[in-house]
């Protein structure tokens, strides 16, 4: 068996010998230097120095053989690289693990294994098969060493991840630097173990999302279904140690967890036939991950909008800031409690538990148990079970305002304390409040909640059947069914790129989960694209309406067969629309990808965009004030999201009348983000030397300089709102003035008190002056000329539902007609992609 481990790859310096050879370990007399290798006897994993990214830096590593691009699970020396090829890795006799410089002959790194004695031991590294690299005694099972109480941005099948309480040691990760520097960067994630263990993830030591704690089947909030195909995992706790550890079912599936260097938590898959890592799960993906968005007693939901809201029985601590999507400051109670008389409990139902660090516990508590032990401390605010297998045991007692608390879709019990009084305020039916006294009550309760545990375990049964029937029907195709069950694979050629060109689709959540329509099905339902049902012409290509056999409408965007510009902003707009989820966003169903099609399924809106009414003679009498109002708010109310409320800052960067379309109700959604940029927590300002976007809509830094940030929007939405507000076009605007353009017009309407004057002749009769007036005032203030100066999205919101007074605009930018940019494309269209060269 041990000639197995000694395959002929690239070899092995044996050091006296001179004979390269590969095999799994090496003894105290051997080393290996740089241009050799150690590979596992399984050849999944290599040992050896390696530059990360585009540095010339050399790092002991590990990563996985034969698998390309190199990605690397474990770095030895990572904070101190060697500069040149001089490395050297050996083992010392006292059983440490060294990498040498031998240039100079510096110690870089050694592995420290503690207290070792030197005369006893004849130590072997070995590469294990599970990516572990070890120091033993020969001959000995237990390890001296290992690479796994170490772990660094990967996290692998059979890794413990978590304290060991008698050693003290803490497997926690860190993430790399940047792809090109494997230095611990910002974030690292860890068990904390304060209260109840729960899992955080910390930029710079400052709390950014929290996982858990474990409820017996996994992280709490997190979707079940995440364990079942791949792996097992499970939640070790006990006096020694707590950890958390995965193993896989089949052991030939090649999974790791990464933590990225912008500190995402991504589980990828090895997928043989594309030589590529998929995306399987995603673990921050939702604004509501962010530790602490809703501030204490307030409950966020993704899936909502606005994002937060209090907790039934409490209110916002700070109505104004509440309003104006800053939650922060969180939600108090209504009435203040009055214990031990006046105070019951509430049971909220669908939620995650709140932040456990100052929990209280035992395990072996039940709910009655837990509840009596809450009632009899006043200072006790909520309890719960910590269990959820069985019908729930174990104790969980909160002594604090609760924090953290989210909306998910596994039915979990949270029992908060809350006054009487308050108990039956709004939407929750009578029967899930229940004050202590109440006996009657109680058993209602428990036979309500008896009933819906049954419902709820048969709603499990049915989703397991429905999903084992689904992967049934979808393993055929040999080696992908993984990730076939999750739906994406289509994408897997087109969008998939390796992980550190920053493509990643999202897809694991049921809700965000795209559909893949086949060609066949789209062809008949656009009557094979008629030009009929054309809708029109979108920044990649042309737009049609189709009708499902369910009879569900749909717009299929078509991207140009010719348009390799195109490609890269059809990918662009899928990256970011599927992350995106809010009411005034248009959403994306699915798409379709065949031969040479490439395709986007939305949902049909069937009023079309914005401009076809503001700017038509017949349409726009429809259009009256209140509903031009309510489309300004809305579109804000989709800016803000794009530029704060999502856990990315997104600049649309064509934001115009026509990318605003408008569903059943009129209500306004953004659409098209082929032109959209991402822009990292820190990063407010970017530069390009293309300037892409539309002609009257574009701020003046970015015409001349190329600068763009969220201030470049904000312009953007102010020239819209005078374009709603006035029914003209600020491209192309004429007036008996020949000297003015829209924006000069309307500040010098504003500067002599004719503001209204500027309204749309139709909204005469429907608008209210007051808001016609404020509208103006406010599309003035976001069309000033230096970005400094022009509101963010969420002061326009406030400035939009208070009644205050506002600050006078400055002279807008392009003031008058001949400061307009001249530039090179003359024949500019209202189509997106115009191309202009920033002087
Ligand atoms: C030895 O060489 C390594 C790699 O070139 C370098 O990083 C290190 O600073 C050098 N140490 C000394 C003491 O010169
Ligand atoms: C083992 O040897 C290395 C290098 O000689 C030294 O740095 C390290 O402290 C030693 N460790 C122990 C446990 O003696
Ligand atoms: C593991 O997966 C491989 C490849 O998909 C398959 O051939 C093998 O039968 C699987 N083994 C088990 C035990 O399921
Ligand atoms: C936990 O609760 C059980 C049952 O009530 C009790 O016997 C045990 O002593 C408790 N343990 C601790 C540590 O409080
Ligand atoms: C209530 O619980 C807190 C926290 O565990 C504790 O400090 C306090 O002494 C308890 N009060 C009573 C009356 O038991
Ligand atoms: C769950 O509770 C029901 C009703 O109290 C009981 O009949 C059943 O045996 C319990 N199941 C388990 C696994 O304890
Ligand atoms: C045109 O603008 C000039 C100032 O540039 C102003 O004096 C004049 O009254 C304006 N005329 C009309 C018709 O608005
Ligand atoms: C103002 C307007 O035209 N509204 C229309 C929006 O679309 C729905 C559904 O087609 C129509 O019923 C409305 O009249």
């Amino acid at each position: 068996m041990e000639v197995v481990h000694y395959l002929l790859i690239f070899g092995l310096l044996m050091s006296d010998l001179g004979i390269y050879r590969a095999q799994d370990s090496i003894a105290a007399d051997q080393a290996i230097r740089d241009g050799h290798t150690l590979v596992s006897a399984d050849e999944m994993y290599e040992l050896g120095f390696f530059s990360p990214g585009k540095s010339m830096n050399r790092y002991l590593g590990i990563w996985y053989n034969n698998k390309s691009p190199q990605t690397v699970v474990w770095v030895a020396n990572r904070e101190t690289p060697i500069t040149d090829l001089s490395g050297v890795f050996k083992v010392d006799t006292n059983g440490s693990l060294l990498v040498i410089a031998s240039s100079n002959n510096t110690i870089i790194w050694s592995s420290n294994p503690g207290p070792v004695s030197p005369t006893t031991i004849n130590p072997v590294a070995q590469l294990l098969s599970s990516g572990n690299l070890v120091v033993r005694t020969t001959g000995q099972e237990n390890f001296i060493w290992q690479s796994f109480d170490y772990p660094g941005d990967t996290f692998l099948p059979g890794m413990k991840f978590g304290k060991d309480l008698v050693s003290g040691l803490d497997r926690r990760w860190s993430s790399w630097k940047s792809l090109d520097d494997p230095s611990p960067g910002p974030y690292i994630l860890f068990m904390n173990i304060n209260g109840f263990p729960q899992l955080f993830e910390e930029q710079d030591s400052v709390p950014l999302s929290r996982f858990g704690p474990w409820n017996g089947v996994t992280f709490d909030g997190m979707p079940r279904h995440i364990s079942n195909a791949l792996f097992t995992h499970n939640f070790v706790f006990n006096d020694k140690e707590v950890y958390y550890v995965y193993t896989l079912v089949n052991s030939s599936v090649v999974t790791r967890v990464y933590f990225s260097p912008d500190g995402d938590v991504l589980r990828l898959n090895w997928i043989e036939r594309t030589q590529m890592w998929f995306l399987y799960w995603k673990g921050n993906s939702d604004m509501c991950i962010r530790f602490g968005q809703c501030g204490s007693y307030g409950r966020c939901d993704a899936k909502k909008s606005p994002l937060c809201s209090c907790m039934e029985g409490f209110e916002p601590r700070n109505p104004d800031e509440w309003s104006a999507s800053q939650w922060s400051s969180g939600c108090r109670r209504r009435t203040t409690l009055s214990c031990p008389d006046g105070d019951g409990f509430r049971v909220f139902k669908n939620v995650n538990m709140p932040d456990t660090r100052g929990a209280w516990f035992n395990r072996s508590m039940t709910l009655g148990e837990c509840e009596t032990a809450c009632k009899q401390n006043c200072s006790c605010t909520a309890y719960a079970n910590i269990d959820i297998r069985m019908n729930g045991s174990g104790c969980l007692l909160w002594f604090e305002d609760l924090m953290d608390v989210r909306t998910v879709d596994e039915s979990r019990d949270l029992y908060v304390r809350i006054a009487v009084s308050d108990l039956t305020i709004q939407s929750i039916p009578e029967f899930t409040s229940r004050p202590v006294s109440s006996k009657k009550r109680q058993t209602i309760t428990w036979v309500v909640s008896i009933l819906s545990s049954l419902v709820i375990v048969i709603l499990i049964l049915a989703i397991m059947y429905g999903w084992r029937k689904k992967k049934r029907s979808q393993v055929k195709i040999p080696g992908n069914s993984v990730i076939v069950l999750f739906g994406l694979l289509p994408f897997v050629d087109v969008l998939v790129k390796p992980i550190d060109e920053e493509y990643i689709m999202e897809s694991q959540d049921d809700d965000t989960e795209l559909t893949s329509f086949s060609l066949s099905v789209i062809s008949k339902s656009t009557n094979d694209f008629a030009n009929d049902k054309k809708l029109g012409q979108g920044g990649f290509g042309p737009v049609y309406k189709g009708v499902l056999d369910d009879r569900r409408e749909i717009a299929v965007k078509r991207l140009s067969k010719t348009s390799r510009q195109g490609l890269g902003e059809f990918k662009n707009e899928v990256e970011f629309i599927a992350k995106l989820q809010h009411r005034n966003l248009v959403k994306l169903l699915g798409y379709c990808i065949q031969g040479d099609e490439n395709m986007l399924i939305y949902e049909y809106m069937p009023n079309k965009s914005l401009d076809s009414f503001i700017f038509d003679k017949i349409k726009s009498p429809i259009l009256g004030w209140s509903d031009r109002f309510n489309i300004i708010h809305g579109i804000a109310r989709g800016l803000l999201y794009l530029h704060q409320d999502s856990r990315f800052k997104i600049v649309h960067r064509d934001l115009k009348t026509s990318n605003v379309l408008l569903d059943v109700d009129m209500n306004p959604k953004i659409s098209d983000f082929g032109l959209a940029r991402m822009f990292r927590e820190h990063e407010n300002e970017a530069n390009t030397n293309n300037v892409v976007g539309t002609l009257g809509y574009l701020a003046p830094e970015y015409v001349v300089d190329g600068t763009f940030s969220e201030k470049s929007d904000v312009f953007s939405f102010g020239v819209l709102v005078l374009e709603i507000v006035s029914g003209k076009k600020n491209k192309g605007f004429s007036h008996e003035n020949d000297s003015d353009n829209l924006l000069a017009h309307a500040w010098r309407l504003f500067e002599e008190d004719m503001a209204l004057e500027l309204r749309d002749p139709h909204i005469r009769e429907s608008c209210v002056a007051s808001e016609v007036f404020r509208s103006i005032h406010i599309g003035l203030l976001c069309v000033q000329h230096f970005a400094k100066d022009r509101p963010t999205m969420s002061s326009v919101i406030l400035m939009f539902d208070k009644e205050g007074a506002l600050p006078q605009p400055k002279q807008p930018a392009f003031f008058a007609k001949g400061s307009l940019p001249q530039l090179s494309l003359a024949s500019v269209n209202d189509i997106t992609m115009t191309t202009l060269e920033p002087r």
